[in-house]
């Protein structure tokens, strides 16, 4: 946004709320909008204790910018591997690793990148009338920021390989019953409920999330003999955690727990 920031950031009894803000653009990541996002989503890991991302206007976002990466008047092809190795890839795998639960707000339409970028988040709550494109496929590419890893595994093959192929928009119901986002809302109550969602992740257990993020992530690739070893050691660290005292306190005590997120 000329003059503007392309990315807002608020944080907020431990929310760090992350607004996407090139509306005039819907919202499309160019090389402005990645480092912004960087640069907040390493703040986070200082001080916040949930993380909420969402878009300004009318969509959440459209992935790629492509007058960024236009190739009318070039001599060279662009270097897509240096893009995804520079900006899609760390994006996705700070998110995936970032040891916070990271809440989504979809509205409008999420495109390529941005509707896998919604994907890498924890908790994805999408407006009724918000809808999914891959989009890769428009524009002769494979679909990137961890498509080919989420789509086959949350949906299956036969719906992930006929929807990139047939490039139809997905419905935020249709998300929802294929298991791709946690839950569509009534679009007047897509950021009040996300809010409320963040603000009672960042009253939680924060490391026991993070814990749970790390196991989850590492079941993708792993034995269940491995898994069982990864709950045992996470568990054992988190049973020395106050918020474990703590939790097992309030419920002997009949009373919400106050959980601290410390160590
Ligand atoms: O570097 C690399 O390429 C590798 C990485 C790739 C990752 C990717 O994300 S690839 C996928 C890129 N995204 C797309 O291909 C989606 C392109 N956009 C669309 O197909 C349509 O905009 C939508 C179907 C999403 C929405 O259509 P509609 O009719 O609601 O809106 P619109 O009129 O097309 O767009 C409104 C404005 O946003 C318009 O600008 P203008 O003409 O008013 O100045 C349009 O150009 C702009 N816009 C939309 N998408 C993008 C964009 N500008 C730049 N990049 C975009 N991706």
């Amino acid at each position: 946004m000329p003059g503007g920031r392309s990315l807002e950031v608020e944080e907020r009894d431990g929310v760090l709320s992350l607004t996407l803000n090139r509306p005039d653009k819907l919202n499309a990541l160019n090389r402005e909008l990645f480092s912004q996002l960087m640069e907040a989503l390493d703040r986070a890991a200082g001080g916040a204790r949930a993380v909420l991302i969402t878009g300004s206007g009318r969509a959440f976002c459209v992935g790629q910018d492509l007058a960024e990466v236009d190739p009318r008047g070039r001599s060279e092809p662009p270097d897509l591997g240096r893009t995804l190795t520079e900006t899609y890839n760390p994006l996705v795998r700070r998110i995936r690793a970032l040891p916070l639960p990271v809440v989504c707000a979809v509205q409008g339409v999420a495109a390529g990148a941005g509707a896998n970028l919604a994907f890498a988040c924890d908790l994805v709550l999408a407006a009724r009338s918000a809808r999914f494109l891959q989009a890769f496929d428009r524009i002769g590419l494979v679909p990137d920021s961890g498509g080919t890893f989420t789509l086959p595994r949350t949906v299956g093959w036969a719906r992930a390989m006929g929807w990139v192929l047939t490039g139809e928009a997905l419905s935020a119901e249709r998300a929802e019953a294929w298991g791709l986002i946690w839950k569509a809302v009534e679009d007047d109550h897509l950021l009040g409920e996300a809010e409320t969602w963040a603000a009672q992740l960042a009253e939680g257990p924060t490391r026991a999330y993070a814990a749970t993020k790390q196991a989850m992530a590492a079941a993708a690739a792993q034995s269940l003999d491995r898994q069982l070893d990864l709950e045992r050691d996470l568990q054992d660290a988190l049973g020395r955690s106050p918020d474990y005292a703590e939790g097992v306190a309030a419920f002997m005590e009949k009373r919400k727990p106050r959980f601290t997120g410390g160590h």
